[in-house]
Order: C-alpha cells, then structure tokens, then sequence
C-alpha cells in the first residue's frame, strides 16, 4: 500500500515501543522508512532491531525533539536520502516522573512547560521541517490518549499536553489542508511499552480496561500500526483533522 512512499517516524526506544510496531506496519507495506530515537544512544540497538525484522534498511537518526539545530540535521539527511516525504509518524511524550506520581495540583512551571514542549510543541517543531519534502502532499500522525478528555488517576499534567495536542492537530490540519496534507491523531488504549511501566498499579489498570470494553480485551501495538497505515495510505484521503481511536470501543463506555 505504501510501494514508492517515504517517511519519518520520530519515538522508537525498542522493540515495545509503538513507533516500532507503526515502523514494522509502515515497512511490511512497502514504504522507504526514516527511523529518528532520541540519542545516539539508542542507535546500536535499533539497528539490530531493523535489520532483524525489516524488509528495508531504513535510514536511522538521532534527533532531541527539544534541539532545533537537531531537527534541521535530521531533514537534511532525509533530504539527501530521499528528496521528498509522504508521511511523518510522530510518537513522543513526556512528562517528568515526579509530576506522574503527585497530585496535578502540585505541577511544577518547569514541569508543564517540559511536558507542552517535548509533548506538544515537538509536533509543530518537526512538521515545520517536514512541509517543504512534502510537494505532493503529505499525511502527519501523532500518538494521543483518552486522558486528554477524562481525568485518569496519575495521568496528570500529560492529560492536559493531550488535550493541547489534539489541538494542535485540528489546528495543523486547518492550515496544511489547502497543500494536501492531513493531519490526524491516533488514540490508543494503554500498551505496556517503556512510557507504561513503572506507572503504579499499571496492569491492573490494563485489566480493568479490557473488563470495560466493548471488545473485551486490550490492544495491541500492531493494531496501532495497522491504523497508521491506513492513515498514511490513500485509503484515508478524505480524512483530517479526526482523533481516531484504537482503544477496543473503551472511550465509548459509560460504566
Ligand atoms: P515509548 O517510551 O516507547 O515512546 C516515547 C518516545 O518518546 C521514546 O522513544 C522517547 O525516546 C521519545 N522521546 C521523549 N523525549 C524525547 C525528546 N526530547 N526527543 C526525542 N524523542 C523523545 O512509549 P510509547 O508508549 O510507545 O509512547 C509513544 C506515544 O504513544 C506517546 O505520545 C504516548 O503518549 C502515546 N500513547 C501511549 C500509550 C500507551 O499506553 N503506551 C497509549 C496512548 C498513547
Ligand atoms: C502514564 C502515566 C499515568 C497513567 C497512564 C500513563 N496511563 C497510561 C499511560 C493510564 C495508559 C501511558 N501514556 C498514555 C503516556 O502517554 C505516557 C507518557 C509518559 C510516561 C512517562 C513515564 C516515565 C517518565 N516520564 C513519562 N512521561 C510521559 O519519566
């Protein structure tokens, strides 16, 4: 579905990762891949990752999303590589520790402003970077979660990053529309990767959700990527602007 497309997906840590289970999506349907992790330091293992499971070696960087100068390395190299881009995949958050384990009341200036910029602001960051490669238009995803609309126990000053990113989308996607390219944010229901665990009382959380929802289970990453690939096809032409979720109906619920 993807033959002949390139793109960039920004956030794989390892192989838990959704961003890895969007890349394994995006490459089994035949796309040209740009991978981007935070450091240096994630590169030798992600390239073990790729050229086990990968049917195309990708291109693979490293990019701090907090970094400008990064970011415009980054797009030179893609530039060189490919000379155009067809979809950007952006799956990064954070939050620090502490603002997740107290009460949001007690967020920090330091903290919200850490969470908006490397949550939210980074969208606008590396799209900014990434319109000039997209000439014949384009489709931009971002990873969002429920919490941005309910108050979830701990998900604190993220819920609200959440609920500005969703925004943000609605508000790229007004701008980019008259250049044929859609914005849109997958919503996923919790996955035990690297940015869940450690959350206190987290699989017992995984548990209740699947008891709630409509489809009786959790999801997995690969349904996450299969939804990426839809948006990033052809297939999903006529959509932008849209919050998709791929949480098994559980925002549907009202027990
Ligand atoms: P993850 O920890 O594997 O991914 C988060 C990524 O953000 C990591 O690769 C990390 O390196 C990157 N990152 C953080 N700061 C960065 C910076 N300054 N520069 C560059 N990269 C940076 O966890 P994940 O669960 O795959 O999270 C990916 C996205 O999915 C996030 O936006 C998260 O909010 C969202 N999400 C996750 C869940 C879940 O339950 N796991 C549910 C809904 C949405
Ligand atoms: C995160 C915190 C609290 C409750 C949570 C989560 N629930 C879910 C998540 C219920 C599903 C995972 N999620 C959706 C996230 O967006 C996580 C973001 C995150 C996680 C960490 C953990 C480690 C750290 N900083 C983080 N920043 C953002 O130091």
């Amino acid at each position: 579905m993807l033959e002949g497309k390139t793109g960039v997906v920004f956030g794989v840590a390892n192989n838990h990762s959704l961003a890895w289970s969007i890349t394994k999506a995006l490459d089994s349907a035949g796309a040209g891949l740009a991978i981007s992790c935070q450091g240096e330091r994630f590169i030798n293992k992600i390239q073990k990752l790729t050229a086990e499971h990968l049917k195309n070696k990708p291109l693979l960087l490293a990019c701090d999303v907090q970094d400008e100068q990064q970011i415009a390395r980054l797009y030179e190299q893609i530039d060189a590589a490919f000379g155009r881009l067809d979809f950007l995949v952006h799956s990064i958050a954070f939050a620090s520790r502490e603002d997740l384990e107290g009460t949001f009341l007690q967020t920090s200036r330091d903290g919200f402003r850490l969470a908006m910029e490397i949550s939210v602001y980074s969208l606008l960051a590396v799209t900014r970077l990434a319109i000039p490669l997209m000439r014949e238009g384009g489709s931009i995803i971002t990873l969002t979660y429920l919490g941005s609309r309910r108050f979830m126990p701990h998900y604190n000053v993220m819920g609200v990053a959440k609920a500005a990113l969703e925004s943000a989308v609605r508000y790229l996607a007004g701008e980019l529309g008259p250049q044929g390219i859609r914005v849109n944010a997958l919503s996923a229901g919790p996955v035990n990767t690297l940015s869940a665990r450690g959350i206190r009382d987290f699989s017992s959380f995984l548990h209740t959700a699947a008891a709630k929802a409509p489809l009786q289970r959790n999801i997995s990453g690969e349904e996450v990527g299969d939804a990426t690939l839809f948006l990033c096809s052809d297939l999903s032409r006529g959509i932008t602007g849209e919050i998709i979720y791929v949480d098994a109906g559980f925002h549907i619920t009202g027990t």
